[in-house]
């Protein structure tokens, strides 16, 4: 990738619709546009101005537009760029792309406006992570965690930090310059306090993982229990649609089916399974064993019983099983209109939620059940959570390298052992916010956007 070439793209998606924007950012952004624009001379306007006129290919009017610039360094590149606004329809911004390409420009890859925005200095890594965000929230909270990360979050207050502990690095290193004598620049009981207090804000974004991650990527909750249970009837209740095939023939459902729902501004991926049984049917094991998989992974279980058919033994035996799995999970009493009441009563201190799926009875215990499960409040502007799994991993790394300073001044270690782990704790702070990058790491982040971010 070359960060010289001026680059191209759509900003906003394929389609027809009432107007299109496509942008150009690089050197020669604003020369390149002004060759074929019938209006002013961009070369001469200012920055931040918009101006109307028409483009021409030779002769041919192309479209009328109106061309907003940007002169560097204020842009969100930090490069010149032009916006054209265009007409909405997919020849228009097609012709007009290969136009610009046909003067000088070239097609962007994915994320490579935002790559340049991160490469030179306008925003850090953790920023532009938090633009992908946005554009791929699917829920109010999810939209403003991002939003709140995007403006700021931690990384000022990450950077601050680790300027503080780069201070202390460089004294302790100073001191080992001095070799021999008996020097101490950097005194121990600041650089442990100085770390107390690190670990204290590290703890509390750590701590922020867990409903970060819900609110980002939302939970993944699989519908589990025997065949006829009630599990396809249950996810179309909740859906509200005939989402999945619903029979009293056991084994009806082979294949895992889901859909989503918001709940409480958490998004809930439903997960319909196979009925768990022993069984011949080739088919059939081969969706139960992907049932057994699904909940492995899950983040929560729904674990319906059938109340018309179970016995306090069986229900037991499965309440026994479901334990082993470890999977935090909400144990469910199907059928509750033809359950034995001797039945209801004997489960009664057992934990159970007692619905009926087809009969629509009780699924707003359920649900509120279900979001009880999270302790989820609303988030709101400035509020900072960790969402993102690599910023966690980094804060944790950060939070371990440091746990081991403080053990190291604890036992009086020698300055250059401290300084290796202070060294260690910068390098992971740094990697959140991209102080600390390799090509590897970026290309990974960066290729996940989409063309014209
Ligand atoms: N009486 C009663 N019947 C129900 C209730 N919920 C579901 N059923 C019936 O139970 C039968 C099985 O329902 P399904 O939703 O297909 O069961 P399932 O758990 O998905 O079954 P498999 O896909 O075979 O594992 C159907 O005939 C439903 O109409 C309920 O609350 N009360
Ligand atoms: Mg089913």
């Amino acid at each position: 990738m070359n960060f010289q070439d001026t680059i191209i793209a759509p900003a906003t998606p394929q389609g027809v619709s009432a107007l299109a924007v496509i942008r150009l950012s690089g050197k020669d952004a604003i020369t390149i546009v002004n060759k074929v624009f019938d209006g002013k001379n961009l070369n001469e306007q200012p920055t931040q101005t918009a101006h109307f006129g028409v483009i021409k290919d030779g002769d041919e009017v192309i479209d009328e537009v109106v061309v907003t610039i940007f002169r560097e360094p204020r842009s969100f590149t930090r490069e010149n760029i032009a916006e054209i606004s265009c007409h909405g329809s997919p020849i228009v911004v097609k012709d007009l792309i290969r136009l610009f390409l046909k003067h000088g420009a070239r097609m962007a890859e994915p994320g490579e406006f935002t790559r340049r925005a991160f490469l030179h200095g306008r925003i850090d890594l953790a920023q532009a992570e938090a633009i992908a965000d946005i554009i791929h929230a699917e829920t109010e909270n999810a939209r403003q965690a991002a939003i709140n990360q995007m403006r700021g979050g931690f990384s000022s207050e990450i950077n601050h930090l680790r300027e503080e502990l780069i201070h202390f690095a460089s004294l302790i290193e100073l001191e080992l310059d001095f070799g021999e004598e008996d020097v101490e620049f950097a005194k121990r009981d600041d650089l442990r306090q100085l770390i107390l207090r690190i670990q204290s804000y590290l703890q509390v974004l750590i701590d922020s993982f867990n409903a970060g991650n819900v609110i980002k990527n939302g939970v993944p909750t699989v519908i589990a229990g025997k065949p006829n249970a009630g599990k396809s009837t249950l996810l179309n209740a909740l859906l509200n649609e005939e989402r999945a095939i619903v029979s009293d023939i056991p084994g009806t459902t082979r294949d895992a089916i889901e859909d989503e729902i918001i709940l409480g501004g958490i998004n809930f991926r439903f997960i319909d399974t196979a009925g768990l049984r022993e069984t011949e049917d080739v088919i059939e094991a081969i969706g139960v064993e992907r049932t057994r998989e699904r909940m492995k992974k899950a983040s929560l279980i729904i674990y319906l019983f059938d109340l018309a058919s179970a016995t306090l033994e069986s229900i037991r035996g499965e309440e026994q099983a479901l334990h082993e799995l470890n999977i935090p999970f909400i144990k469910v009493g199907n059928k509750m209109d033809k359950a034995d009441p001797a039945l209801l009563q004997q489960l009664a201190q057992r934990d159970f939620v007692f619905i009926s799926a087809s009969g629509k009875t009780n699924l707003q215990t359920l649900k509120d059940r279900l979001l009880n499960m999270f302790h989820i409040n609303t988030v709101k502007s400035g509020d900072v959570l960790v969402t993102n799994l690599r910023h966690y991993e980094n804060l944790v790394q950060t939070r371990d390298s440091l746990q081991r300073v403080l053990t190291g001044l604890d036992e009086h270690i020698t300055g250059d052992f401290l300084a290796m782990d202070i060294r260690q704790a910068l390098h992971y702070l740094g990697l959140i916010t991209g102080t600390i990058t390799t090509e590897d790491l970026l290309e990974n982040i960066f290729s996940r956007f989409c063309i014209g971010k």
